[in-house]
């Protein structure tokens, strides 16, 4: 966080329909009770809690089959993507808390807007299993939360969920970690417009360390805000298995917590999404601590103090 930045605003975003199943409604609630706005009192921050947002379903969109619960997508992404924006322009550091992934086309397009206000370029680091780089023409399952990226990054025509003239975010400035299910049209498209994918292969062989500072290298050498998007799937389902779109091989705790902890240490974050936790299939409440314990380290706790280490 840059130094200056102690505000966070936490909005609850309770959508699920984009995940084509039950639970992830429940999952601002299961943050709240894992202690996410006290944590981060702890750690210094002045936190206000937004509460859940409530959109009436739109009614001047349709739902079909290759983009499922359209309306009540669209209500959540207008209405986060105005919530985001308001959040940042008073100062304060906006956390998404979900709901289903399918919230980023609010939060990032919120923050598109800002970045554009402020005149800096946003740049989007993708903590995920998958690419979620659909379309309702090439989806497999038409659920819009495997939409988001395509959505912000103006490659999707998802009818006028949001204005077509608002900044979209440049596919080059992201940069998506842990990658490991991808769909076949997914990845010709995300090859074409060049997206930065480090698949969980890049994670065994050059290590999260080495990622993460080519990643913090190209954002603070263009002088630009990072949102973080973190899908509970990007880790290991032994490590968080409250999650509908389980896939084995993922990041384990440490690696996790080294990527938030060099992001904070980064002072390049602007916004955050914590996604996809879903609590009816959860064991406990241990993913929603996890998510907790995760956004911690990205807000600033460590264990001891590190000396500063020459680039
Ligand atoms: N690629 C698959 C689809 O589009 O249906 C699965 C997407 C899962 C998306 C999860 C949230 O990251
Ligand atoms: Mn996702
Ligand atoms: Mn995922
Ligand atoms: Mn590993």
């Amino acid at each position: 966080m840059q130094a200056q930045q102690k505000a966070v605003t936490l909005i609850g975003v309770p959508v699920e329909e984009g995940s084509g199943r039950g639970g992830c409604a429940m999952g601002p609630a299961a943050l709240r009770i894992a202690g996410i706005g006290h944590v981060l009192q702890e750690l210094g921050y002045r936190v206000s809690d937004a509460g859940d947002l409530r959109p009436e379903p739109a009614d001047d969109l349709a739902t079909s089959p290759r983009a499922r619960n359209l309306p009540a997508v669209a209500a959540f992404t207008r209405a986060l993507e105005k919530a985001t924006f308001d959040a940042a322009t008073a100062g304060s550091l906006p956390v998404a808390l979900g709901g289903d992934h399918s919230l980023s086309m609010g939060s990032v397009s919120g923050m598109a807007r800002y970045a554009g206000r402020v005149g800096r370029p946003l740049f989007v680091l993708w903590l995920d299993a998958h690419a979620d780089f659909n379309t309702p023409e090439t989806s497999p399952s038409g659920n819009m939360h495997g939409m988001p990226v395509a959505f912000f990054c103006g490659q999707a025509e998802f009818a006028p969920i949001l204005p077509s003239e608002r900044p979209f975010v440049d596919p080059k400035r992201v940069y998506q970690v842990g990658i490991r299910s991808v769909d076949e049209e997914e990845r010709v498209a995300i090859a074409r417009h060049e997206v930065n994918v480090f698949d969980m292969r890049a994670v065994d062989e050059e290590g999260v360390g080495a990622i993460m500072r080519r990643i913090l290298a190209e954002v603070e050498g263009s002088d630009g805000l990072l949102h973080v998007s973190l899908d509970v799937d990007f880790l290991d389902p032994d490590v968080a298995p409250g999650v509908g779109t389980t896939v084995p091989g993922g990041a384990t705790f440490r690696e996790a917590h080294l990527i938030m902890e060099m992001l904070h240490d980064s002072g390049l974050v602007s916004s955050l999404d914590l996604v996809e936790l879903n609590p009816f299939l959860d064991d406990r409440g241990k993913s929603a601590r996890v998510l907790v314990d995760l956004a911690a380290s990205l807000f600033g706790r460590r264990v001891l103090d590190r000396p500063t280490r020459s680039a």
